[in-house]
């Protein structure tokens, strides 16, 4: 099995609620065992700043199933949940979930870059995985704890009492 993780974020509707719905989608899928939801973070938004704040938060799987089949998987849940695809770049969204890393692979084609082009330099992302994994070392051999500390994580609110689901 491979560590994958994955992101998630929404920030129309009920965000909170379509987490919690994703990260049910993701417990049922198949040749996978779900670890861990992260706690999830209220966020202001990286981009356009006329719209929603956002929930952030990040899921730990491990799977048998290729980044490509788990890429289809989490497109299939976003496409479930009435996620739209819009023209605008970096506008609001029902639910996106993004594959951050997956095991120690560096893949980059069409479809897909892992690890993720943005991970780097998101509070967003790099603060709730810290949660779930502290001593992760990315495959280019930077520390999390490293990345973390060099990023401003003032625009990132604990949402309380918000594990999506309890860790088994
Ligand atoms: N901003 C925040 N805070 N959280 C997100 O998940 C997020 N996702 C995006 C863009 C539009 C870049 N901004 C975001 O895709």
């Amino acid at each position: 099995m491979i560590s994958a993780f994955v992101a998630l974020g929404a920030n129309l509707g009920d965000p909170k609620a379509q987490i919690g719905r994703a990260v049910a989608a993701l417990r049922q899928l198949p040749n996978s065992r779900f670890i861990a939801c992260s706690p999830l973070y209220g966020s202001i938004p990286m981009g356009p700043s006329d719209q929603p704040d956002y929930v952030n938060g990040v899921a730990w799987l491990e799977t048998d199933l290729t980044a490509h089949e788990l890429l289809d998987e989490t497109q299939r849940i976003e496409l479930e949940q009435g996620r739209v695809r819009k023209a605008e770049r970096w506008g609001p969204r029902t639910l996106d979930l993004d594959l951050l890393l997956y095991g120690d692979e560096c893949i980059h084609d069409e479809r897909l870059t892992v690890p993720h082009y943005g991970m780097k330099t998101r509070a967003f992302v790099l603060l709730p995985l810290f949660d779930l994994a502290p001593h992760l070392v990315l495959p280019c051999g930077t520390a999390l704890h490293t990345l973390v500390s060099a990023c401003d994580c003032s625009e990132l609110e604990p949402l309380t009492g918000s594990f999506a689901t309890p860790t088994p």
